[in-house]
Parts: structure tokens; C-alpha cells; sequence
């Protein structure tokens, strides 16, 4: 197997958009084709939010016939596997249609039961103890609990419930499985095993019979269905591999990191997911206050993580300026600009709540702004400035948490995503954590799906190897720490 070339093709579904990616091992490195891309939003009717599943399962097949039309004559796809954001779910019955619409995370409908939980000292603590994930409004936990309460039927109605990779994975094998880091996603597994909580099943008045018990990434599921196999012979073998479902997890298998467990993770991009790998937990009341999300990595070792806001305040921000920059030559040209400005005087408040899904992203930054008694950025510059040097100050108190809390001292920020090409981001992320900043041109979540695929076909012995060979292939930045 080690000296042909074996082709794998990676879905990666982004909240804001997707991309299919051919992936092919061959002489001991990986080589990327991006074949598809396209973007994604949820949509709004009446007062909720819903993704548009038809149009993203369009997407996915357009993306593997690309996959296939990208093969060299004679080749074959290996396998296929699919990873996206974390916590949406599809609930189906036996016969696998769905019974539910798929709603977006940032949709409204879990605000009262976010509250109720937060104003519930002891079941806060116990849900947390449980599970290990704090109280946030995506949580698939207070989405199923809503689900359920607002309409009860669905309890007849339904018989499963998959996460989105698992729908997809679905989709395309036939096979109805949970995988564990996608799962984990949910408050609903149980921080101690890599089974469901009762008690957090029972918490939230969701049937346990809607689950299976977890597998991990790189089970086999079996072959494309028959109709999808049947459009290219090129596919009639390609199995369908349950990767790390959850993008993060992906993400986070794709860093090059020093086996000694000293580096910090941040994937950045619509999020800045901030953490690192370990073999225990990271829980209690200091962990449950810094917010501090012990999700699951495939194989089921953990990686805590905080969930900073991420650049999703610069997706929004520039959509309320007429003019946003168009090519790679504008979006320097912005940088630029915005590092010449002054430090700005005081930075967004990250965790405001006000910031997850506001009609408009300027007006949010700006009336918290002006509740605090600070002046606005009077330019788009003077924003992208504001909204980097904030992300950079959250991403330093993601750290300093978990080195106080997991006792561990970070030599340096792994950063892979859209914002990895941020310069101003990346700097002052180094400046405000003190260590540098590491950053890779890689789209991480991709490369970690195709490493559980070449693992899976045992084309690669472990992801320790596939870090080792990929680390030596990659451009990195390094950006030191600068001091005002
Ligand atoms: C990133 C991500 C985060 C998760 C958020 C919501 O794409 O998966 O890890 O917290 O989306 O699902």
C-alpha cells in the first residue's frame, strides 16, 4: 500500500461555507485539491433559523463527482468522509425520512432554557459534572430539550437522532451511526465514558432510544449507497468512513504538535476554538466558569477547549459597510491599515451575549461600546483593529486558564483556519499570550478528516506518524511576541 497513491475525498461543511477536497497519500505525503467550494447560511422563516439541508446534500454530490472528475484515468476513491460544525441534528424515523426541520444553532428558541439552566446553581453544576460542557446557547442539549417541549409529538414521531456528519454519513452509506466526537458536542455524553449520560438525558427530557452507543472515528461504515456508487466506477468500492464528525475535532488532529503536549491549539476561524489534548478532563467550578468544553477527540481522549467568539464579529461587521474588500490584494491593503492605527483604548467585551446573532453585528459592537462610555471605530480599518485585538485578548484568557486549571505551562499557539492568513490576528494573538504564534496555511478540519481516512485504509499507521510527515511539509509564519 505505502508506495501507490491512495485518493480519499474529505466533505467539510462550515457553517459559512463548505468545500470537498480530492486528498491523496502517496511516497509518505499528503496532497490537497480543493474541487469544490460553496458557501452556507441558515435561513430565516418566520421568527426561527434552518439550515438548508437539500441544497447542502446537492452540494456534497456535486463535490464528489468533481472529486472523481479530478482522479487520474484508471484511479479509484478509497473512501469518502464527512466532518461539520458541531451540535445541529436531524431527527428521523425508521424509515429515515426526516420528522423535524434541521434548525441552525444560533436560532433564539434556546434563550429561555439557557437561562433557566444558568439560574440553576445545582443542576448547572451537575449537567457539568456530568458531561463536562458548559451552559451555551448552541448546545444540542437545550435545542432537543426546546424541540421536545415544543412540540411533543416528535417523541412519537421520531426514532433517531443524528448529528449532522452522522446524517450525511447516512446519506450517503445507509448506515445510521453516532460518532463520538460530534456526540460529545452535545452535553449529552458522559465525560467519564464515552457512552450517553443518563443524567443529562434525563435533564433535558430527551429518549435515550433516539441513540446508539458512540462509535469511534474511523469505523468503516460500508460501501456508497447503490445509486451514488452507480455513478462512476471510480466509486463503486469507495467506502464510507465515519472521521472525527465534529470540524474542531478534525482541526485539531490536523496540528503538527510537539508530542511533549506543549503547544496550544486555536483553529480560527467563524470561532476561535482555543485548547489542547489530554487524557483526563478538565472539570469543577473554576473550569465550569471559565467555560471550559471537554469535547472528545475520535478516539475518545478529550480536548478541552473555550469557544471564543471568533471572527464571526468580522463576518458580520462587514456586512453592514457598502464596501468589503473583494480580492487578496484589498484584504492586505485592510490589514495594513488597521495596523497602523493606535492600540485601541478598550477592547469588545467577547462574552457578551448580545454579540451570537444581532440583525446588525456594528450596531451590537457599538451599543456595548457606548454602554461602556467608549467612542466607536469610525472605519472599517478601526474595526477589523478593535475586532483583532479583542479576539487576541480572549484567546490570552483561554490560556492563562488552562494553565492554571490543567496545570501546564504552552510554549506556543498552533493556529490553523481562515484567520491563520490574518496577520494582524495572529500578532496580536502572540502579543497578548506572551508565546508565539505558530501559523499554518492548511485548511485544518479537511486534513484532520483525510488523516482518519488514510488511518482507516492503513495507509498511514497512526496520527502521531501523519503529524510527523505532515509538520515537515508545511509553511508556517511564526509571529514572536511584541510588546506596546
Ligand atoms: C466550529 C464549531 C465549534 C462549535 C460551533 C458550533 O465550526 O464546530 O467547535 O462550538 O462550531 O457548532
Amino acid at each position: 500500500m505505502a508506495s501507490s497513491t491512495v485518493y480519499a475525498a474529505a466533505v467539510d461543511l462550515g457553517a459559512t461555507s463548505g468545500r470537498v477536497i480530492l486528498g491523496s497519500w502517496s511516497k509518505q505525503r499528503l496532497h490537497l485539491n480543493e474541487v469544490h467550494r460553496f458557501p452556507n447560511s441558515f435561513r430565516s422563516l418566520g421568527e426561527h433559523d434552518y439550515w438548508d439541508i437539500g441544497g447542502l446534500w446537492a452540494e456534497v454530490q456535486t463535490g464528489l463527482r468533481a472529486a472523481v472528475a479530478a482522479l487520474p484515468k484508471g484511479a479509484t476513491l478509497a473512501s469518502v468522509g464527512v466532518d461539520t460544525w458541531g451540535v445541529d441534528f436531524a431527527l428521523l424515523n425508521d424509515a429515515g425520512r426526516l420528522v423535524f426541520p434541521v434548525h441552525a444553532y444560533r436560532d433564539v428558541r434556546t434563550q429561555a432554557g439557557l437561562k433557566r439552566l444558568a439560574g440553576t446553581r445545582a443542576a448547572l453544576e451537575r449537567i457539568y459534572a456530568a458531561t463536562g460542557i458548559p451552559n451555551v446557547f448552541y448546545n444540542s442539549s437545550l435545542q432537543l430539550e426546546e424541540t421536545v417541549a415544543s412540540c411533543p409529538a416528535v417523541t412519537d414521531l421520531a426514532t433517531r437522532c443524528l448529528f449532522l456528519p452522522d446524517y450525511f454519513n447516512y446519506l450517503l452509506s445507509g448506515k445510521a451511526a453516532n460518532e463520538l466526537s460530534i456526540a460529545s458536542t452535545a452535553q449529552l455524553i458522559d465525560v467519564h465514558s464515552c457512552d450517553w449520560s443518563r443524567a443529562a438525558l434525563n435533564h433535558f427530557r430527551v429518549p435515550a432510544s433516539w441513540f446508539s452507543t458512540p462509535i469511534f472515528s474511523g469505523t468503516k461504515l460500508g460501501k456508497l449507497r447503490k445509486a451514488l456508487a452507480d455513478v462512476h466506477p471510480a466509486l463503486a468500492k469507495t467506502q464510507v468512513v465515519a472521521v472525527p464528525g465534529h470540524d474542531t475535532a478534525c482541526a485539531y488532529d490536523a496540528m503538527p504538535a510537539s508530542p511533549d503536549g506543549t503547544d496550544l491549539y486555536l483553529s480560527s476561524g467563524t470561532w476561535s476554538l482555543v485548547g489542547f489534548e489530554t487524557d483526563q478532563p478538565v472539570l469543577g467550578a473554576e473550569a465550569l466558569a471559565a467555560r471550559i468544553s471537554n469535547e472528545r477527540t475520535g478516539d475518545g481522549r478529550y480536548h478541552p477547549l473555550t469557544n471564543v467568539i471568533g471572527l464571526w464579529l468580522l463576518e458580520g461587521t462587514l456586512k453592514d459597510f457598502a464596501t468589503r474588500p473583494k480580492s487578496a490584494k484589498e484584504w492586505t491593503q485592510l490589514i495594513t491599515a488597521a495596523e497602523k492605527l493606535p492600540a485601541p483604548k478598550a477592547l469588545i467585551d467577547v462574552v457578551d451575549p448580545a454579540l451570537g446573532n444581532p440583525a446588525s453585528m456594528r450596531a451590537a459592537i457599538d451599543g456595548q461600546l457606548k454602554r461602556r462610555k467608549i467612542t466607536p471605530p469610525r472605519d472599517l480599518a478601526g474595526y477589523m483593529r478593535l475586532i483583532c485585538d479583542s479576539l487576541g485578548k480572549g484567546h490570552a484568557d483561554a490560556k492563562a486558564a488552562f494553565e492554571r486549571l490543567a496545570h501546564r505551562k504552552f510554549k506556543r499557539i498552533l493556529m490553523v483556519g481562515g484567520g491563520a492568513k490574518n496577520r494582524l490576528l495572529c500578532q496580536a494573538t502572540a502579543n497578548a499570550c506572551g508565546i508565539p504564534v505558530v501559523a499554518f496555511d492548511l485548511e485544518g478540519s479537511a486534513v484532520g478528516n483525510l488523516a482518519s481516512q488514510f488511518i482507516a485504509l492503513k495507509a498511514v499507521k497512526d496520527l502521531a506518524t501523519f503529524r510527523r510527515l505532515l509538520g515537515k511539509t508545511l509553511d508556517q509564519r511564526v509571529y514572536a511576541p511584541r510588546h506596546a
